[in-house]
């Protein structure tokens, strides 16, 4: 069985029994399949993916919305995303990166953490959902 093709079966039982006249009995059995999470999720976009984007970005400017589904059901079907990793570009001075991600308010969204004057440029972003698919962000920043 699975779930995520047929989630549920309706059955007809019939009971006869061998008197005479023969006399039968019918119910209806309605079975729900549960889920199990046998489903990782997968980037809606190809494995690499690219944004354009003009310089005069403020902080938390928007980047992209990544979008990655899993057909499982409740937090089986739950998708988290995470930056994960990427070239020495993503990573400002003093360590600070030039991107983030908040899950818990804007799941999928990638904004700016600072502004983006001055940093016109090619940058990488490795982009994981859960523990299933990444995908390849490329962020090009022009004047
Ligand atoms: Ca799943
Ligand atoms: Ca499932």
């Amino acid at each position: 069985m699975d779930r995520e093709s047929i989630p549920s079966y309706k059955l007809t039982v019939i009971a006869n029994d061998n008197g005479a006249p023969p006399l039968n009995s019918t119910a209806e059995v309605y079975i729900t399949v549960e889920d199990i999470n046998d489903n990782a999720p997968m980037f809606s976009h190809a494995d690499r993916y690219v944004v354009f984007v003009k310089e005069e970005q403020p902080v938390g400017g928007f980047v992209v919305k990544l979008l990655a589904d899993d057909p499982d059901s409740g937090d089986n079907g739950t998708v988290d995303y995470s930056i994960t990793r990427g070239k020495k570009s993503v990573w400002k001075k003093k360590k600070k990166p030039f991107f983030e991600m908040c899950d818990e308010l804007l799941p999928g969204v990638l904004f700016f953490s600072c502004s983006m004057s001055f940093f016109i440029g090619v940058y990488q972003v490795f982009i994981k959902c859960s523990i299933g698919d990444h995908i390849y962000m490329y962020c090009l920043v022009i004047s």
